[in-house]
């Protein structure tokens, strides 16, 4: 029998929390015959609901999972993890500044940066949701110098799969027969839905998503604000945030990281960025990647038009200007 792999869930008393943990304790996450150790994290206001979801991971008696750890101690909920998944955070509450949230962010990430570093198994993979993922993921890196920047992820999985999803809709196809589209950049309003490269399935072979759809106006529009604009959405139809689409995406991103992706498919993920597409160094920046062997690699080589270069850059922007106000934070 395998060893169990723990797993930290930060933020597990909150909505994605409690659609997350009982994913991970299935196998969703790491195959059926992973067994898993989960270490949750929460803040002392929130500590009696966490208890509570500890209560019910003991009642539903899954078969995989060897341990709870429901703790407020960050140090405890660090304590040996091999994976990391970032969902707490300090939300934006209305009439607050953007860079108050940042700030409160920022400190956040730098404290949770450290105590990964100290005290998480060595080669820890790290997947932060919590908003702004990607700037919150860079600051993780910034301050857990001792983890290798190939380890520190973001989430836009959930980006990727809303665009599969749109395309599945509009073309009555299922949506495991669509693949390769790509979400460059943020995971905000600016991200860069991407088909350019996606294909169908179909019984003549995979065929071109542009070919299919034949309808330009509409996926260089109103296919990219629907994928943009999707959050917004959920929450105006269910008062709530995505919960179930998020946690559902977190556990495809380290399933394909870990596992890897399947022959001739790539999927988006936030990574560390090393100057490819012309994208600045230094910004974790959402690419087309393929994992192999526990490791993600940019997929290289994509011919990337000018309506293309103009989103790209637009996304990198608003990244670097992140950036620059998370590190205004720090002094
Ligand atoms: P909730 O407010 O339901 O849960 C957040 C939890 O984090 C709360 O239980 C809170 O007590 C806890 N928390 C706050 N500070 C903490 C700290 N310092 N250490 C540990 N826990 C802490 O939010 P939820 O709907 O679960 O969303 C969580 C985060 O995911 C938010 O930042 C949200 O913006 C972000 N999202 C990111 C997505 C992505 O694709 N990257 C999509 C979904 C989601 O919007």
């Amino acid at each position: 029998a395998k060893e169990p792999v723990r797993v930290l869930v930060t933020g597990a008393a909150g909505q994605i929390g409690y659609a997350l943990v009982p994913m991970i304790a299935r196998g969703v996450m790491l195959g059926a015959d992973q067994p898993v150790i989960l270490h949750m994290l929460d803040i002392p206001p929130a500590a009696e609901a966490l208890n509570g979801v500890k209560m019910e991971l003991v009642d539903a008696a899954f078969p995989l999972l060897k341990g709870v750890v429901a703790t407020t101690d960050v140090v405890e909920a660090c304590a040996g993890v091999n994976i990391a998944v970032m969902v707490g955070g300090f939300p934006r509450k209305e009439g607050m500044e953007r860079k108050d949230v940042m700030s409160k962010n920022v400190a956040i990430y730098k404290s949770q940066a450290s105590a990964l570093e100290k005290y998480a198994a060595a080669n820890c993979k790290v997947l932060v949701v919590a908003n702004p993922a990607n700037t919150n993921a860079l600051i993780l890196k910034e301050f857990a110098p001792s983890i290798s920047e190939k380890n520190i992820t973001c989430l836009t999985r959930l980006d990727h799969n809303r665009a599969l999803g749109q395309i599945s809709e509009r073309l009555n196809v299922p949506v495991s027969d669509v693949k390769n589209v790509i979400i460059w950049g943020n995971h905000s309003s600016t991200q860069y839905p991407d088909v350019n490269h996606a294909t169908v399935k179909t019984l003549a072979g995979d065929k071109p998503v542009r070919e299919l759809v034949n309808d330009d106006a509409w996926l260089d529009a109103e296919f990219i604000t629907t994928v943009q604009q999707r959050g917004a959405a959920i929450i105006k139809a269910r008062k709530l945030s995505s919960a179930l689409s998020a946690a559902s995406s977190a556990c495809d991103h380290i399933r394909d990281w870990v596992l890897g992706t399947p022959e001739g498919t790539w999927v988006s993920m936030g990574v560390y960025s090393d100057g490819s597409y012309n994208v600045p160094a230094g910004l974790v920046y959402s690419f087309p990647v393929t994992c192999c062997n526990g490791e993600w690699t940019i997929v290289q080589g994509l011919a990337i038009n000018e309506f293309s270069r103009k989103k790209l850059d637009a996304t990198a922007e608003e990244l670097s200007e992140e950036k620059a106000l998370a590190y205004s934070c720090l002094s």
